[in-house]
């Protein structure tokens, strides 16, 4: 399943939901079937670079039936160094605008405080996360998504990181324009009441199987308004107020 998955993830092919063929796999064998694509992506070459938190808002929870986020890898090969998509090899993409916190000290374990993540975090960055599901119609149920790296597909980092006391991260407002119109507005506390929350679930649910987060590693934290679907010809600005503006061409 790992080598079909890679595959369809790497060549951007859509793919029947693998719970059609294992209705019974667990949320922890479909952790597994992520972690072994992944390592296809080291076989290539490519060197995991950090996590990704998913299912942040509790609307999206919701609409997915769920009580706790997921989490997914990211791996160099999803890191835009400038700032355009190409849509070949992507199905349907959409664009959430994030934090991505750079953790410099290794955090483990389900009993993190608030001052633990922040005395291990070098820089917040302003971030958009691409996702691009490869089920028909962006269709999943939570097993299908954490086996498809919980939609994991490319993601950009801000010229400019800002250290933890910078600002209150829950009260940035983040507004994204397509083509010059405004289609997305929300704030920080979208995720978990507070970025940092995020960190906190994620040491927490990676705690699980024994895994941490280590220093170097970038989190995305999940995303601060709705996803926006894009398509060939998109000019996107995503303003973050005084962390300033990314943009994205997609071609
Ligand atoms: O990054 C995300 O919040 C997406 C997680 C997976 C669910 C989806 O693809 O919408
Ligand atoms: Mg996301």
């Amino acid at each position: 399943m790992a080598s079909e998955i890679e595959e369809n993830q790497r060549n951007g092919i859509e793919m029947e939901k693998v719970t059609l063929k294992y209705p019974k796999m667990t949320v922890e064998e479909a952790y597994d079937v992520q972690s072994q694509t992944i390592q296809r992506y080291r076989d290539r070459g490519d060197e995991m670079v950090g996590w990704k938190m998913g299912l942040t808002s509790v609307a999206k929870q919701k609409s997915m039936n769920v009580e706790e986020p997921i989490y997914g890898r990211l791996t160099n090969s999803m890191k835009l160094s400038t700032p355009t998509l190409k849509m070949e090899n992507l199905i349907h993409p959409k664009v959430e605008p994030e934090f991505a916190f750079l953790i410099n000290k290794e955090l483990k374990g389900d009993q993190l405080q608030v001052k633990d993540v922040w005395e291990a975090t070098k820089e917040v960055y302003p971030a958009l996360e691409i996702i691009d599901s490869r089920y028909k119609n962006f269709s999943f149920t939570l097993t299908d998504v954490i086996a498809d790296n919980a939609s994991s597909s490319k993601f950009i980092l801000g010229k400019e990181g800002f250290p933890p006391e910078y600002t209150d991260w829950d009260n940035v407002k983040v507004t994204m324009f397509v083509n010059g119109d405004e289609v997305q507005s929300g704030y920080g506390k979208a995720v978990l009441d507070h970025p940092v929350n995020s960190i906190i679930e994620l040491s927490k649910m990676l705690n699980r199987t024994g895994l941490s987060i280590k220093p170097g590693m970038i989190v995305l934290v999940g995303a601060i308004t709705e996803a926006v679907s894009v398509k060939k010809g998109d000019y996107l600005e995503v303003n973050y107020e005084t962390l300033g503006q990314l943009n994205l061409n997609v071609t």
